[in-house]
């Protein structure tokens, strides 16, 4: 029994592993704009592959507000959270609450459901350039990171790569000051994040939700960070749509 139980865990994961080597899209981070963007793709049939640094993806979902694990968001974003059969109360003037466990798990089973694989454990730690396009992501266990073991990472190569790592926009950062590329922001360049305005930081994250360079998209609070919005703590109506949005886009282009 022991070596069969290893057996099927060993050749399921390598089964699942290779074939997500080569995919439609990469994205970076299993937030709530990373999740939103890969059941859309992957329910258009196109390849998916996320690849979360936490053993567990949800991003900031789990926490709500300081750990008041409710969060909120508006009428627009209804539709986004029907398609995953998210159940949610009435608060009032437009805006809606939902338990933040319940959402959290929701998004990763629609995402999974649809289709898309989660690499969970596992960080971007680079891209790859080539040919003058963003073309794929590179990867590492994330307690080798950790431990900073002298490790080499492993290559995962992908038409759209997707920063939806939040806040510190991690794989743009790397994008700009690796390969000297300017992106589509108002500078070129990575803006950085401005301080809370909800309505506005609300707003910019779906305007900002966008294409920065050939092969290299930007969603969520990393989308915010390279065009330089403003933050909005814990309201997620801005998040969903800009998974959507994101979606719309890599998916238009890998269809081109
Ligand atoms: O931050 P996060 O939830 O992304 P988001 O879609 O949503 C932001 C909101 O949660 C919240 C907010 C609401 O209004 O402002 O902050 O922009 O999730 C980002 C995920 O990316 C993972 C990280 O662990 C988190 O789960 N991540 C970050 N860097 C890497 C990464 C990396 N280099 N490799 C893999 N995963």
């Amino acid at each position: 029994m022991e070596e069969k139980i290893t057996s099927a865990i060993v050749d399921r994961f390598f089964a699942k592993f290779k074939s997500a080597l080569s995919v439609d899209a990469a994205i970076v981070g299993a937030g709530p704009s990373g999740l939103i963007a890969a059941r859309d793709i992957a329910a258009a049939g196109a390849s998916v592959a996320i690849f979360e640094r936490k053993l567990v993806p949800g991003g900031g979902i789990w926490g709500g507000g300081m750990l008041f694990n409710e969060i909120v968001f508006q009428e627009s974003a209804l539709p986004i959270l029907d398609d995953f059969a998210v159940k949610y109360t009435c608060a009032g003037d437009g805006f809606y609450t939902a338990d933040a466990v319940h959402v959290a798990s929701a998004l990763i089973y629609g995402a999974t459901a649809a289709g898309a694989l989660i690499f969970n454990a596992v960080t971007v730690e680079d891209i790859v350039f080539k040919d003058s396009r963003v073309a794929g992501v590179v990867i590492n266990w994330t307690p080798v990171n950790r431990l900073e073991m002298h490790v080499d990472p492993l290559v995962v190569t992908a038409k759209a790569v997707l920063d939806g790592t939040g806040h510190p926009a991690e794989i743009i950062q790397t994008a700009t000051r690796k390969a000297g590329i300017k992106i589509d922001t108002p500078t070129g360049s990575v803006m950085g994040e401005k301080p809370m305005w909800m309505e506005s930081g609300e707003a910019s994250t779906v305007d900002n939700t966008r294409r920065l360079y050939p092969g290299l998209y930007a969603s969520g609070m990393a989308a915010n960070n390279a065009c330089g919005g403003f933050r909005m703590g814990p309201v997620f109506g801005g998040m969903f749509q800009s998974g959507r949005k994101i979606a719309r886009i890599i998916l238009e282009d890998i269809n081109a």
